[in-house]
């Protein structure tokens, strides 16, 4: 959307939103780190979004922004503005007669027509990001999130790298390794950058919720049920987001970590990790045929041999076991 609009009306809602949050910007501006905006993480004394590394967060940041700051900046003033108006204008000393009409239609119809109508326009915005998160492009990897009390597990089933557990990083650790305690994990989830990452949320206990504000990601991870959300990363480094969904007593103590590499450090990873690039093979299906009893399973078996060669990928090696039908198969890429 309007890149080059956003580009000059960004700064137009930040001078605004400077002047809303005027006395908030004047204790920050003690502080020298403000301005520098961290990557991937929350920086001490900043007042905006967290800098975007996915495009759904770019689009969130133009919502936020472009869209709502100016409006609210703009309705803000507009009540402050006729509430001075009333308290000056018509306080008892300057209006000691008041007026004894009340109801003007034309009025009335204003304040409940121009609601409705910013309403609407906020909402062509809000359903076009809403939409933009639902409609996932073809997703190069897949990781399977779970929520647990308290920490996240990973796992990697295309690529074969089964569940590992994420813990907080202790915090002696984390001020030996120079990194920020209680935002770094013992093991980060590991992804490509550049490719479309499928997050398959789920939870095992209670409800938690998987936040990254760099990559725009907010999801709830719901016992029994299955969430997706996704992100590109658009550059390598270290991206934290923590749970955001009050899980109990170590709500506080479960952190996401997100490392984004290049495609071969990734490749590298999933190999030290006892996975592999090339999909998992499925089960030998042809094979099962012979075994079933014709007169029970025939028109099954038969529709699973006609099936078989159909998923395998056009121009495999004969000799080269059938992959499974998987999106991040190397031949859909
Ligand atoms: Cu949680």
């Amino acid at each position: 959307m309007g890149k080059r609009a956003l580009g000059t009306l960004k700064g137009a809602s930040a001078s605004a939103s400077s002047i809303v949050l005027g006395a908030g910007l004047a204790m920050f501006a003690a502080s020298p780190t403000w301005a520098q905006d961290l990557m991937g993480q929350p920086t001490p004394g900043g007042i905006g979004l967290q800098p975007a590394a996915s495009p759904l967060k770019h689009d969130a940041h133009f919502f936020h922004d472009v869209i709502l700051m100016p409006i609210i900046t703009a309705i803000t003033l507009l009540v402050l503005g006729l509430l001075a108006w009333i308290v000056f204008r018509y306080n008892k000393k300057s209006n000691p007669t008041p007026a004894r009409w009340s109801h003007n239609t034309t009025v009335e119809i204003i304040w409940t027509v121009l609601p409705v109508v910013i309403l609407v326009f906020i909402s062509l915005f809000s359903f076009r990001l809403l939409f933009a998160y639902h409609d996932m492009p073809t997703p190069d990897v897949t990781v399977k999130v779970t929520g647990n009390q308290w920490n996240w597990a990973y796992e990697y089933p295309d690529q074969g790298v089964a569940e590992y557990i994420s813990n907080m990083l202790p915090e002696e650790e984390a001020k030996a390794k120079g990194v920020p305690y209680r935002l770094a994990a013992t093991e980060p989830m590991v992804v490509p950058v550049g490719k479309t990452v499928q997050l398959v949320i789920t939870a095992s206990d209670v409800i938690h919720a998987v936040a990254l504000p760099a990559f725009g990601l907010k999801t709830d991870a719901v016992p029994g049920r299955i969430n997706t959300t996704w992100f590109k990363a658009e550059r390598t480094g270290v991206f934290y987001g923590q749970c955001s969904e009050l899980c109990g007593v170590d709500h506080a103590f479960m952190p996401l970590e997100i490392r984004v590499v290049t495609q071969a450090q990734f490749e590298q990873w999933i190999a030290s990790k006892g996975g592999s690039m090339t999909p998992k093979v499925a089960e030998p299906a042809p094979a099962a045929a012979p075994a079933v009893t014709p007169a029970v399973g025939a028109p099954a078996a038969g529709e699973a041999a006609e099936a078989a060669p159909a998923a395998a990928p056009v121009g495999a090696a004969a000799d080269q076991p059938v992959p499974a039908a998987a999106p991040a198969a190397p031949a859909a890429q």
